[in-house]
């Protein structure tokens, strides 16, 4: 039965008696719900969380605020963003099957997802807090980026589909913004709601003077709102990936929207290189061996990323662009369209990786990869190398090779002192 009342937001108490008797959530959890235990673990900025622990089963309930968790009512926030999340979930367990939670139950009125329950999954970003390692993480990455971007955009896409689609997902309006202002804007002034390290300043000065750097920074902004490639994640950082030891999923897609092919490895890349920095802080012993797991981890993400993208231009390639018509069926290799269609698209993803480098240390919302480094006196100067870092690969987009090239661009930093 469906929930068919006025918005109200759950609460732990509430939760047993308003889902109670929900089919598609009892089959997973049981019928007495006077036996739930309901638990709110909800710390992203933006929504509720809740486990619910049934006789039966699991479940986790999604449900959106009408304001940012993080600032409060005085920022409302559509409640219609669980709506494009449950949208982009279905499409992207077509796109890149069992990349994510399974969806059980959507109640658009109530802003709410009944989901999987990914157990003994943790927020990938405290794995790497931790210095825990994920084996398969890059294999795992690199393909959910590849076949989202991929089967998401006109290369594969029936152009009626991808058009509707791009119509679908353009109603997501206030949610992208979020990122037009905390991502691609605030960083490069003293916008209101910034904050950053004390003991930081020179560095943020010398990005904020660097006119060339601000030009760079919205000329990705116009391509992020203006190119609607594919159906991107929108928010692809390590607190979006839930993992085991051996396994990982993706969650959280409400900043989903047609972009740049590019956007999600870009940003994926940047929080491996801030928890790549951010390591000396967190630990002495065997520091070295795990910053290279984590370079790794970008090596062959996006080494992945290549070969299946590849491999999908291969045997996907069903869309209205880059037609076999137009190449194999005249006996011509596309190859060298590919290469063309890469190298666009790893510029965007280096340019991206920057501003988002930029954006988790001088706007608002922080990442944790810094934020828990209670010590600013320590923090500042890994802050500073990522900071630095950021601004040369935006400055040099196209002009870094390869994730390899990235990587040995991450070691050179890590010894530098900017402040
Ligand atoms: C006000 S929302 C701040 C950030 O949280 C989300 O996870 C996104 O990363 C957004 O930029
Ligand atoms: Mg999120």
């Amino acid at each position: 039965m469906k929930e068919s009342t006025e918005y109200q937001a759950l609460s732990v108490e509430t939760l047993p008696s308003r889902l109670g008797r929900i089919d598609e959530i009892t089959a997973h959890t049981g019928t007495d719900s006077s036996q739930w235990e309901v638990t709110e673990v909800g710390d992203g900025n933006l929504n509720l969380v809740f486990i619910v622990r049934g006789p039966a089963g699991s479940i986790i309930i999604k449900q959106a605020l009408p304001y940012v968790r993080l600032v409060g009512d005085s920022w409302p926030l559509p409640l219609y963003r669980a709506f494009y999340e449950y949208h982009a979930l279905t499409r992207q367990q077509q796109r890149a099957p069992g990349s994510v939670p399974e969806v059980l139950y959507f109640d658009e009125q109530q802003a709410l997802i009944a989901m999987e329950f990914l157990e003994p999954h943790v927020i990938l970003r405290r794995k790497l807090i931790r210095g825990e390692k994920v084996d398969g993480l890059s294999g795992f990455l690199g393909t959910f980026c590849a076949q989202t971007a991929f089967r998401g955009s006109e290369l594969s896409m029936k152009s009626s589909n991808k058009k509707a689609d791009v119509a679908l997902f353009a109603g997501n309006v206030k949610i992208p913004a979020i990122t037009e202002a905390l991502v691609f804007t605030d960083p490069y002034f003293a916008a209101p709601m910034n904050n950053h390290t004390a003991g930081l300043d020179p560095v943020v000065t010398k990005l904020r003077d660097d006119v060339a750097l601000k030009v760079k920074a919205q000329q990705m902004l116009q391509r992020f709102a203006s190119n609607t490639e594919t159906m991107v994640h929108g928010d692809l950082h390590s607190g979006s990936i839930m993992s085991t030891d051996v396994q990982s999923r993706v969650i959280d897609p409400e900043f989903v929207q047609y972009g740049p092919m590019g956007f999600d490895i870009g940003m994926l890349c940047a929080n491996f290189l801030m928890a790549y920095f951010s390591q000396p802080a967190h630990r002495k012993d065997d520091l070295n061996d795990y910053q290279e797991w984590i370079l790794g981890v970008i090596e062959q993400t996006c080494h992945t990323f290549e070969s299946e993208f590849r491999q999908l231009w291969q045997t996907e390639r069903t869309g209205m662009l880059y037609p076999a018509t137009l190449f194999e069926d005249q006996g011509h290799d596309s190859s060298h369209a590919c290469d063309a269609v890469l190298s666009g698209l790893w510029k965007d993803a280096w340019a991206i990786c920057g501003i988002e480098m930029h954006r988790r240390c001088l706007s608002l919302a922080h990442n944790a990869d810094f934020e828990d480094i209670e010590d600013t006196v320590a923090r500042a100067p890994l802050e500073a190398r990522n900071l630095m870092l950021g601004a040369e690969l935006i400055h040099n987009s196209d002009t870094i090779q390869d994730s390899k090239h990235l990587c040995e661009l991450a070691r050179q930093f890590n010894n530098k002192d900017f402040l």
